[in-house]
């Protein structure tokens, strides 16, 4: 028993870096940083959901909304959606499982709230900038189902 404690302890693994990100900051559709860079495999993004019901969903750079279900890979995630009330706000810790450029939206609302601008990139590049991200969102029309 003590050896199988001992173990444990030895295989734990390195704490990484943590990202605080807030989602829907001021009753807004936003991500709070919109954007994080130096993210690495094992750092982790802790969202705090502050209002409305929103996700933090992988998406595509080029169509971003609405993210699908689960998010778009590889290494995607989708904390799924977080109802709030004004005393629950919901948190949500995502551990990346790469050090990769990820792109991220609410997937609420078949897209609307995506399409409003509800947008957050993990290591943005001079290629796939955030600001060209936001814009792909902007101008992706909402879809209906
Ligand atoms: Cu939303």
């Amino acid at each position: 028993m003590l050896n199988a404690v001992l173990l444990a302890v030895a295989a734990a693994p390195v704490m990484g870096k943590n990202f605080a990100v807030t989602v829907g900051a001021n009753n807004d559709f936003i991500f709070l940083p919109n954007q994080i860079s130096g993210a690495r495999a094992g750092d982790t993004i802790t969202f705090t959901f502050v209002s409305r019901n929103h996700s933090a969903t992988t998406t595509t750079f080029v169509n971003p909304c609405p993210p699908p279900p689960g998010g778009v890979g590889p290494d995607q995630f989708d904390t799924g959606f977080n109802p709030t009330t004004a005393t629950d706000h919901p948190v949500q810790v995502i551990t990346l499982r790469d050090s990769g450029t990820h792109f991220v939206a609410c997937m609420q609302a078949a897209g609307a709230h995506c399409h409003m601008g509800m947008t957050f990139a993990v290591n943005p590049t001079a290629d796939q900038t955030y600001d060209e991200f936001s814009q792909n969102a902007l101008n992706d029309p909402i879809q209906t189902f």
